[in-house]
């Protein structure tokens, strides 16, 4: 029964998807006899929290009802009053929540409050579902810095391109579509310079919706080589765009570059390269709490050696491309030993289409 009802709060939680950054998805139920009686969930950033919306629509009139919760309740005055209040004040005599609030501000006070007034709670239910719907939420309320994904397509052989710089496509319509849905979700997508000037890409969100939401470009330039006439640049003014770099950048192509939106961020270096490690932090002051790492190789390489990709998702063509020169996801200098490779855990496999997908997790920094 409390799983039945826990995963339709998880349900409910995933309609807030993309919409209440950097807050967490949320969703509440309350049963009554076995009985759905009201749902709500948290809609958009700073409204009401999936708590107060389910008990509004019964007047608060909860009395000897049970509230599943993906989120333990907050006890904190933020945007709006702690829901421990809401919910102690309409009678609920249970409450099932997934998992406990890593917010600093709760971290088990919404519980405990909840148990001094009474209230039965019910605590790990579905947890690891939980936690995985709000990753990113996890990440970003305890370090500040922005939940990292990176992002790799390849064929069999491992290859992201021929070995003549060709990939158009190497994995199919669902894999690609599957892309634009993160893109949708994601507060930022990162990429090298190397890949602005081979590709030109746009790094926008392309989806047959009414409305989707652009992730903010962040180009990482330690030198300032972007092309002035790129589409990035040329469409700043419509989209967030970000460059990275350090104080090596001409000064007057700075200038330039902000006159056309775009936003400079001056960095310390790191092995002759932006330092990525400060980037996130820079990112994660601008509310950015999740990033879609698209490469290329070597930005890829470097963001695995200082420890900044939380979650790797790859995509496998049943393609073979072959060639010494094409390039794979991964470059850089490389590891030396295989003891030393970076690590994935909880591995998750599945298919898009005729294409593999691989989705895994790093254990951060
Ligand atoms: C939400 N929605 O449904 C729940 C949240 O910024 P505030 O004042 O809205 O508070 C946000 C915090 O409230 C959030 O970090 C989390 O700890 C807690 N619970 N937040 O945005 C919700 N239940
Ligand atoms: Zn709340």
């Amino acid at each position: 029964m409390d799983i039945k009802y826990m995963k339709r709060a998880l349900e409910l939680a995933e309609e807030g998807m993309g919409k209440t950054r950097p807050n967490p998805l949320v969703g509440a139920v309350i049963v009554r006899d076995d009985k759905i009686i009201s749902e709500g969930f948290h809609k958009v950033y700073g409204g009401d929290h999936a708590e107060l919306d389910a008990l509004k629509k019964i007047n608060f009139q909860g009395e000897g009802t049970t509230l599943y919760v993906n989120l333990e309740p907050c006890s904190h005055y933020g945007k709006t009053p702690p829901c421990v209040e809401a919910i102690i004040r309409a009678g609920i005599k249970t409450v099932v929540v997934a998992m406990t609030d890593p917010n600093p501000l709760v971290a088990g006070r919404g519980i405990k409050i909840l148990q001094d007034h009474g209230i039965e709670v019910i605590h790990g239910v579905l947890e690891e579902e939980a936690r995985r719907l709000n990753e990113i939420f996890i990440k970003y309320i305890t370090t500040s810095k922005p939940f990292l994904i990176l992002k790799t397509a390849m064929s069999m052989d491992g290859k992201i391109a021929t070995a003549e710089g060709n990939s158009k496509w190497i994995t199919g319509e669902e894999s690609r579509y599957y892309v634009h849905q993160i893109r949708n979700r994601v507060a930022g997508i990162m990429v090298g310079i190397t890949t602005v000037i081979k590709d030109n890409p746009r790094l926008n969100t392309r989806l047959p919706l009414e409305e989707v939401s652009h992730p903010t470009r962040v180009i990482v330039d330690s030198s300032l080589r972007i092309p002035l006439d790129s589409i990035v640049v040329e469409t700043a003014s419509q989209q967030p765009t970000i460059i990275a770099t350090t104080n090596r950048g001409p000064k007057e192509k700075l200038l330039k570059l902000k006159d056309k939106h775009v936003e400079i961020i001056i960095l310390p270096e790191k092995n002759n390269r932006v330092d990525l490690n400060q980037l996130m932090i820079e990112l994660g002051k601008r509310r950015i709490d999740s990033i879609l790492l698209e490469g290329g190789g070597t930005l890829n390489y470097s963001a695995l050696e200082e420890g900044i990709v939380d979650k790797m998702i790859t995509f496998i063509a049943p393609k073979i491309l072959g060639g010494t020169a094409a390039l794979t996801p991964v470059e850089g200098e490389g590891k030396i030993n295989v003891d030393d490779a970076f690590m994935l855990n909880d591995l998750r496999v599945g298919y898009l289409g005729k294409d593999l997908l691989i989705e895994g997790y790093f254990k951060g920094d």
